[in-house]
């Protein structure tokens, strides 16, 4: 079967385009741009190749034919709504989420989720591999699609393809649970160039691929035999994401998200501190541990409610996934637990907002808090600590961070906590609450020096560069 070429020069893949429909009061529909950071980073690289964007467009059932917004050329992939449930709530986010996370919450293995999402992952392929100029650069993105390098490569082996992974890849001992452990390997080494967050992760990969096919692997370069007697290199490596740093910056400055800011702490009571946590409701972001840290010190009473308030932002989550359900429902517990008991009329002990809220409040947020909170059991990157840093102008605020989230290994002036030592947690809550003043801009101007250097632009352009290099060799 002859495959048709297309005509775009750079392609990117991702599960979700980055558009959401919207309906207008007419009835007629329209797509938003979705604010996130991949779409920053590319749009440049986007405008200037000539590039198109292949992705689910996020309503089941309905076919969209290609289109163009906001200068981007948009090509859907239509998903039913049992394909939906299998491949991406299912084998996505209930089996490879987990297992991608040290089986925080245990993954469920089932293969008719195994077999949707193997055809939606051929669907992906195809879609790009038509789209596609000859010799063009497709960039593959994250866990949902790791079977498309290799397929698209089978396709299209004229194209230059990149794979990002923007979870942590797990230490082999946990990956080899997995039934389909070949065949999620095999598809990610039909790439030119695999990108993780960490170099752990990297290793983690080299490690699944000696043990499972013996590869002769010098990092971070893998050589997988061609079949003809030679061999294709693949190059493995760190890349670490990050955020666009300016225009974080830019709204953080505005006078009235400053204003908002103020208005956050006098109407949580004026507190002497703020400290602050904005997770999706996810099991591995580590929201059980801190709730359990603060309740404790509100407990020995080394704070009290009316000096300390915890603000913790839970954007709603997979709501359809079973382990979100419960994952709720404790949350939500322990919080009404806590504020039972140590709640006052006029103050809180948690501000708990199951809520999305739009980037300027989350700024405001950002900005009102002297003490920000990530406790991630595991975590890819975690944007969240890089987008505080970035807000804080006033060279203000302190960050505690898990070094299990990947922004640890850049990050280094955060006070760093193990998410499971409940008593170290508390320790670095009393450290942050009460670090003088010079100390906190000490840290704050250095972890800003460090998230300037490497803004999303730049890691978009490591990673093409890399993989601009293999592709002309
Ligand atoms: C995956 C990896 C990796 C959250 N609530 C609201 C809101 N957010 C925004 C945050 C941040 C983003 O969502 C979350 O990014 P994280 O990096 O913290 O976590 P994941 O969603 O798990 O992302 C992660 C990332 O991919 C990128 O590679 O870092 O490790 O798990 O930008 O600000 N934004 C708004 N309202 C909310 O209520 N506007």
């Amino acid at each position: 079967m002859s495959q048709r070429e297309g005509r775009f020069d750079f392609v990117v893949v991702s599960n979700r385009l980055p558009v959401d429909r919207v309906v207008e009061a007419d009835g007629s529909t329209t797509w938003q741009r979705s604010p996130g950071g991949l779409v920053t980073a590319l749009e440049p690289v986007m405008r200037a190749a000539d590039g198109a964007w292949v992705g689910w467009p996020g309503k089941p059932d309905v076919e969209v034919e290609p289109f163009e917004a906001d200068d981007m050329h948009l090509v859907p992939v239509s998903l039913t709504s049992g394909e939906v449930e299998r491949y991406y709530e299912g084998f996505s986010n209930d089996t490879l989420w987990p297992l991608y996370h040290d089986v925080i919450s245990p993954p469920a293995f089932h293969r008719e989720w195994w077999e949707t999402y193997k055809e939606v992952n051929e669907r992906f392929a195809r879609a790009s591999a038509e789209v596609a100029a000859p010799n063009a650069t497709v960039w593959v993105q994250d866990y949902q699609l790791q079977l498309v390098p290799a397929l698209l490569r089978s396709l299209r082996p004229d194209l230059t393809i990149g794979f990002f992974n923007h979870i942590p890849f797990p230490p082999y001992g946990i990956y080899s649970q997995l039934p389909w452990r070949r065949a999620i390997a095999e598809g990610l080494l039909g790439a030119d160039v695999i990108g993780f967050q960490r170099s752990s992760d990297a290793a983690n990969f080299f490690s699944a691929v000696r043990r499972l096919f013996g590869y002769g692997t010098r990092s971070p370069e893998i050589r997988v035999p061609d079949g003809a007697g030679g061999h294709r290199s693949v190059i493995a490596k760190a890349f670490p994401i990050s955020i666009d740093v300016e225009s974080f910056e830019e709204v953080a400055r505005r006078p009235e998200v400053i204003e908002r800011a103020r208005r956050i702490r006098q109407d949580l009571g004026d507190p002497a501190t703020i400290m602050l946590g904005v997770d999706r409701l996810d099991y591995t972001k580590g929201i059980g541990h801190r709730l359990k840290a603060f309740g404790e010190l509100l407990r020995d009473k080394s704070v009290s409610t009316g000096d300390v308030t915890l603000v913790q932002v839970a954007s709603p989550s997979r709501e359809r996934v079973e382990a979100y359900m419960q994952l709720r429902d404790e949350i939500e517990l322990t919080v009404g637990r806590i504020n039972g008991d140590f709640s006052t009329i006029s103050h809180p002990a948690i501000a708990y907002l199951h809520h999305g809220y739009p980037r300027e409040e989350m700024v405001a947020l950002y900005l009102a808090a002297d003490v920000m909170l990530v406790t991630a059991l595991r975590d890819g990157m975690n944007l969240v600590a890089k987008e505080y840093v970035a807000c804080r102008h006033d060279e203000d605020g302190v960050l505690i961070l898990s070094e299990f989230a990947g922004a640890a290994d850049e990050l280094r002036n955060a006070l760093l906590v193990n998410p499971h030592d409940i008593e170290g947690i508390k320790e670095a809550m009393l450290q942050a609450i009460e670090m003088p003043k010079r100390e906190r801009s000490t840290r704050m101007r250095a972890l800003r020096r460090r998230v300037r250097e490497n803004d999303v632009a730049r890691w978009s352009q490591t990673f093409l560069d890399t993989l601009r290099h293999v592709g002309h060799r």
